[in-house]
Parts: structure tokens; C-alpha cells; sequence
């Protein structure tokens, strides 16, 4: 029972994996960058996504696929930024697939320069399944704690750059910044770190500048 078990899962991680493998490459080829982004419920995703919107713009074309349980509050919330987004309802799976990106590929505009991809809050099951992203980003807020790498490593083991956020409410949290970076480095030295606040802006300038450069470089690579 239990063999049967980790073999339909082992069948499912492969399957997506497949899928991801060839929506990374489409995305490759058009020129787009695309994060996954994973961090707990509540944690800033979709407040993130909102507070890029005018940093990345004029300049630069986005658009946000939302994955949520239930509702289109996210997607809303995106377009009222007058910013592209489709909101996917899992109705009740814990994280997104690559199958459901692969679903929406054809309403994705070609002139764009940033995809970004908001996973359904969930600091594990998310950290499974590869959408065919470039980038992963996991969301760390100060008020979840800052001894969550080592409790939850698979995402952090399994992304390229961590952000710290609500960094404004950490005057009055117990929560250390340097704790908290020493160890998601521990167990991922490659982890790309940003502490920042959507509520002030402060860090947003150098993640935009992060995104900015990876973009250069996933088009010099395809170019
Ligand atoms: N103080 C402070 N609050 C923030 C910040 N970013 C987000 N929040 C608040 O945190 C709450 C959750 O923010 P969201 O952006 O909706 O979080 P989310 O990760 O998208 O949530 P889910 O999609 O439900 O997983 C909201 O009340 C935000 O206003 C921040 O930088 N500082
Ligand atoms: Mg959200």
C-alpha cells in the first residue's frame, strides 16, 4: 500500500516536471522572466506584487497568475493596478501545478518582460512542484519567526533567493534579520536575500534590481 503510494507520487512529480521543463523553455525562448512565488498565507505576496507594479513599470511589461484556494481577491486586487492577472481556484489543493500554468500559456502576451506566479500560501507543499519558473522566491514575514528556515527547508533548500518581509514591524518583534538569514544560508548557501516592506518600500529598489539584471541575463543566454 504505502509502495503504491510513493510510486503515484514519484509518477506525479515526474509528470509535472515534464511539464514545467517545457513551459520553462517557452518562456525561455519569448524572453520572460518568471518567479514562483512561496511563502506562508499572509506572509506579502500579493502586497509585494502590488508595490512592484510602479517600480517595474513604464519601463518594463508585467503580468501575475494568482493561485489561490478559492476567490479572484488576489487577481482583483492585482488588476486594479492596471496589471495583467489571472487568478487560478485550486479548489483546495495546498500549491499550483505545472499543468495549470500550461493551461493559461496561450492568453500569456508575448511582449512581456516579467511573468510572476503567486503560489497558493503554503510554506511546504509548494515547494514540490516546479512551474517551470526561472526564479523561486520564498517569503519569510517577520511576525512567522525567525527559526523557520531550518522547520521548513525544502523551499529553502529548493529556492534562489529569500525574501524577508514586513521589515518594518521588526522593531516590535522578536525577530532577528541575522538569525534568520544565517540559517536559510546554512542550508542554502546560493540563497539570494532582500529584506524589505511593501508597506514602506524599503528593499524594493535593490529586488527590482535583482530582477532587472536576471532578466538581462536570461536574455543574453537566449538571445
Ligand atoms: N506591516 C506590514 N504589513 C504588510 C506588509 N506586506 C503585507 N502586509 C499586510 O499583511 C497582510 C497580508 O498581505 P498579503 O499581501 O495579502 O499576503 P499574501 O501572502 O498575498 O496572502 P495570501 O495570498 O492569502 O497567502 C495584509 O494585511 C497586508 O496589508 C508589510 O510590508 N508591512
Ligand atoms: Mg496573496
Amino acid at each position: 500500500m504505502i509502495k503504491k503510494e510513493i510510486q503515484v507520487k514519484a509518477d506525479l512529480l515526474g509528470s509535472n516536471k515534464a511539464v514545467a521543463a517545457t513551459i520553462r523553455e517557452k518562456l525561455s525562448q519569448r524572453g520572460i522572466l518568471t518567479l514562483n512565488l512561496i511563502s506562508s498565507p499572509g506572509a506579502g505576496k500579493t502586497s509585494l506584487l502590488e508595490s512592484l507594479a510602479s517600480r517595474i513599470r513604464p519601463e518594463h511589461e508585467m503580468a501575475v497568475i494568482e493561485g489561490d484556494i478559492e476567490t479572484e481577491r488576489d487577481a482583483e486586487r492585482i488588476r486594479a493596478q492596471g496589471i495583467p492577472a489571472w487568478q487560478i481556484k485550486t479548489g483546495g489543493a495546498c500549491h499550483l501545478e505545472a499543468k495549470m500554468i500550461g493551461k493559461l500559456f496561450p492568453e500569456i502576451p508575448s511582449e512581456l518582460d516579467f511573468l510572476f506566479i503567486e503560489n497558493v500560501g503554503n510554506l511546504v507543499c509548494p515547494a514540490s512542484f516546479d512551474l517551470g519558473e526561472h526564479i523561486r522566491c520564498v517569503l519569510l514575514s517577520s511576525p512567522e519567526g525567525d527559526d523557520k528556515p531550518k522547520k521548513y527547508p525544502k523551499v529553502f533548500t529548493t529556492s534562489d533567493c529569500l525574501l524577508i518581509t514586513k521589515a518594518d514591524l521588526v522593531p516590535l518583534l522578536p525577530f532577528d534579520i541575522e538569525r534568520a538569514k544565517k540559517e536559510a544560508l546554512e542550508i542554502n548557501p546560493a540563497l539570494q536575500t532582500f529584506v524589505i516592506s511593501s508597506l514602506t518600500g524599503s528593499g524594493l529598489d535593490e529586488f527590482v534590481e535583482f530582477l532587472k539584471i536576471s532578466l538581462q541575463n536570461l536574455r543574453q543566454k537566449y538571445a
